[in-house]
């Protein structure tokens, strides 16, 4: 995997502290989380890769590590699941948020349910077609909280944005919502992935700001 040093230092660079000093309280979007602003119509893409032209035909999902059934779903495996989409809002940590958004796919506790995860999985480690791996406590990606999405709008998703499909967590920071998804490892501890080793904060619940380790 290749790191695009100008993205990685414009993650590292964003000034999200201090800002939500200056707003008057009673101008702010109750939406809106501490520290943060409305992108509107923008979204920024945030890779810290090139972004791969990934088939349709090739992507695939798999889900393994401490399940009673290991497997992997193709795209047309995974598009006769039930459908479920999230509508609401997103948020990443270098300080813009999207109200209102929908993405359509199925729900993670689809493919779960699936595999059937062991008493003893705590966590999951979220890894792309890419290289790129983020991790997250099992009960965050469970419960209706975690998708896996193809759809922006009524429209395929973008590839910049990680089409054919990514993973989505959107109660929290956005950098946990891995593009070109490829699969989840479940496992019974905490494993860091590439933002998590790079001094970001493990849970990334943006309601508490938790932007980088420590906060
Ligand atoms: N594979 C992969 N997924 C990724 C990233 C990445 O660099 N590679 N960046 C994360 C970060 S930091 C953010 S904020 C969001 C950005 O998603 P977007 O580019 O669609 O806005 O993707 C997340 N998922
Ligand atoms: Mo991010």
């Amino acid at each position: 995997m290749t790191y695009d040093e100008r993205t990685t230092a414009r993650e590292a660079f964003e000034p999200t502290r201090g800002f939500t000093g200056r707003a008057r309280a009673a101008d702010r979007d109750p939406r809106l989380p501490p520290g943060q602003y409305d992108a509107r119509d923008g979204w920024p893409v945030l890779s810290a890769e090139v972004t791969p032209h990934l088939a349709a035909a090739d992507w695939t999902f798999r889900v393994d590590g401490l399940v009673a059934a290991a497997r992997t779903w193709s795209w047309d495996e995974a598009h006769a699941l039930p459908g479920s989409e999230y509508r609401g809002d997103i948020h990443c940590v270098t300080s813009w948020s999207k109200f209102g958004v929908r993405f359509g796919g199925v729900s993670l506790d689809t493919f779960l349910a699936a595999a059937r995860p062991l008493p003893t999985a705590t966590h999951v480690v979220a890894y792309s077609h890419t290289g790129y791996t983020t991790s997250l406590p099992l009960a965050d990606v469970t419960g209706g909280k975690a998708w896996i999405v193809w759809e922006y709008g009524d429209a395929p998703l973008p590839a910049e944005h990680g089409g054919p499909a990514r993973l989505i967590v959107p109660h929290l920071y956005f950098w946990k919502s891995a593009k070109w998804i490829a699969g989840l490892r479940l496992l019974d501890r905490d494993e860091p992935g590439f933002w998590e080793q790079n001094g970001y904060h493990h849970r990334g619940d943006p309601w508490a700001e938790e932007r980088y380790a420590g906060d």
